[in-house]
């Protein structure tokens, strides 16, 4: 179902090792506006809990490993990110949580849009209502 949301991006390896890029015309499909990263992480924690309204993301697990649960109101799918050349979408009206983090875990967000809380829906009932206006 959310497998489209899977990118994988060419990674440029030689004797040195690797180098993977990131750009607007080839793998990036939104104009960069903000990017951050979450390290860190307590044992047993999970974040998120909540969708955007308008903001898409490409999350990245730069080091180490965490799954990420995406849900878009009718099915929910669990993704594991431990590749470096692997990136996962995060699109609009998505409630995703973030959890088993390892240690080491460093998650790369890439966004198109500043930090606005206004673009949050941490209320799971309102998502769905918002997900699928049927139901309200
Ligand atoms: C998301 C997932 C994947 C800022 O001041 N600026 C920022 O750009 C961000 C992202 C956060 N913050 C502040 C807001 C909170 O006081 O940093 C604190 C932690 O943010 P939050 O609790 O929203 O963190 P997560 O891990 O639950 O969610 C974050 C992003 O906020 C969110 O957009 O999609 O990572």
């Amino acid at each position: 179902m959310f497998k489209k949301f899977k990118v994988v991006l060419k990674s440029i390896s030689d004797e040195r090792g690797s180098l993977i890029v990131l750009d607007r015309y080839e793998n990036l499909t939104f104009d960069l506006k903000r990017a951050y990263y979450i390290y860190g992480t307590q044992k047993n924690i999970t974040r998120g809990f909540h969708a955007h309204r308008k903001l898409t993301q490409l999350a990245i697990c730069l080091n180490g490993s965490v799954k990420l649960m995406l849900d878009d109101g009718f099915h929910k799918e669990n993704f594991l990110l431990t590749k470096k050349d692997e990136a996962l979408m995060v699109a609009p009206l998505i409630w995703h949580e973030m959890y088993d983090f390892s240690k080491d875990c460093i998650l790369l967000v890439l966004a198109n849009d500043y930090y606005k809380e206004s673009d949050y829906i941490r209320d799971y009932n309102k998502f769905l209502s918002l997900a699928n206006p049927q139901n309200s």
